[in-house]
Order: structure tokens, then C-alpha cells, then sequence
């Protein structure tokens, strides 16, 4: 191997790795989650920018815009859309991230919507599998239509995901994560 190979190969093995690294000091126990993308430095809100969603951290609201959410991880996988019976390549956080975020991983959380819709999403089933916070589908925004512009996207695991039982758990509208009291 001549040196400038060494290099490249060095490099790409660096750049494997960052993509596919868990964040948050996640520990060495939880699952790995693949990754599209790894974490950015946090975006200052700029005066005026929407915030997107609330998380009711354990240390107070944490008030993010759309870039901030997309400064976090990002996982993307094609998932077949429950009730719009069609199949998106979705990316978006990890509702194990976001709980991270919030310090409250591990326990059972509320996902509330912005038409009064809310549900229980249990820890057994974000810590293992990456549920997600989607902000994008086929890399465009998600629109009212799409059940955006923040929908929770369930793996494309018909027999544990895509069933009646998870119905309820396809919050679209999302605007609001918390812990379960
Ligand atoms: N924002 C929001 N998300 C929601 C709901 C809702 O009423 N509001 N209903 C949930 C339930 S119980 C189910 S079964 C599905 C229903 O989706 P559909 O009405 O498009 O079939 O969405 C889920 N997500
Ligand atoms: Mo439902």
C-alpha cells in the first residue's frame, strides 16, 4: 500500500465510523442505531424562527427549531406509510435520542399533536428499534397532506409495526415529547 492509499483508506474508515457512531454518550448497552448523519453543532435560533417541537426535559422545555432538530443524529429508512398506504425513504431523530436529549430515556413517553391528539410510545419499543421523528420524506419537507410537518415513523417491521396494535403510535401533527408522569 503506498501512502496516499494508506490515507484514503485511513480516511474513509474516519468517516465510516462518524456516520454510524452513537451520540449522546449513548451507552455501550443500547442497540446501535445507523445513521445517516451525526450530530451537528446545535444552530442558534435566529429572531423569529418557528419553534417545531417541545421536549419536556427533566431539566425544563427544550424549544427546537426545524435546524436544530436536524442538527441532531439523523437515521433515514424506507418505511411504507401506515395510513397513506405508500412507501417514503422518511429521515428525521430517533425518539431514543430525543428522550436522551431530554434525560428521560428509558422511560415510557407522550407524543403530542397540534390537533389534541396524543399517545404513549414505550421504552421497550424506541430504546430498541429507531422509531423516528421524521422531518423529511424523499428529502423534501413533510407536508399537511403527508400528516407533517413532524410525523412519528415506525421501522418497516409489518408484524410488530404495522399492525392495529401501532396504529395510535403514527402521531402525525407532533409538536410536543414528554416522559410519561
Ligand atoms: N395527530 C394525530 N395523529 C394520529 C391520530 C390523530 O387523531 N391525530 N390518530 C392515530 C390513530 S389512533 C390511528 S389508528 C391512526 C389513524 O390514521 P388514519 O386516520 O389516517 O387512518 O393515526 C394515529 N395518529
Ligand atoms: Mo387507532
Amino acid at each position: 500500500m503506498t501512502p496516499l492509499h494508506f490515507a484514503r483508506a485511513a480516511l474513509s474508515v474516519l468517516f465510516l465510523h462518524s456516520a454510524t457512531a452513537q451520540t449522546w454518550g449513548a451507552p455501550a448497552s443500547w442497540k446501535p442505531f445507523t445513521y445517516a448523519r451525526p450530530a451537528q453543532a446545535t444552530p442558534v435560533r435566529k429572531p423569529g424562527e418557528r419553534i417545531m417541537l417541545e421536549l419536556d426535559g427533566t431539566a425544563g422545555t427544550l424549544k427546537l427549531t426545524l435546524r436544530q432538530l436536524q442538527a441532531m443524529p439523523a437515521v433515514r429508512y424506507a418505511t411504507p406509510h401506515r395510513q397513506l398506504k405508500q412507501t417514503y425513504t422518511y429521515q428525521g431523530v430517533t425518539l431514543r435520542d430525543l428522550a436522551a436529549r431530554g434525560g428521560f430515556a428509558g422511560r415510557d413517553l407522550r407524543v403530542y399533536a397540534s390537533n389534541g391528539y396524543f399517545t404513549t410510545i414505550r421504552a421497550s419499543d424506541y430504546m430498541t428499534d429507531p422509531i423516528m421523528l421524521a422531518y423529511s420524506a424523499d428529502g423534501k419537507a413533510i407536508t399537511a397532506q403527508q400528516k407533517g410537518p413532524l410525523t412519528v415513523v415506525l421501522p418497516a417491521q409489518p408484524e410488530r409495526y404495522h399492525g392495529p396494535d401501532y396504529g395510535a403510535a403514527w402521531v402525525w401533527y407532533v409538536e410536543r415529547i414528554a416522559p410519561l408522569r
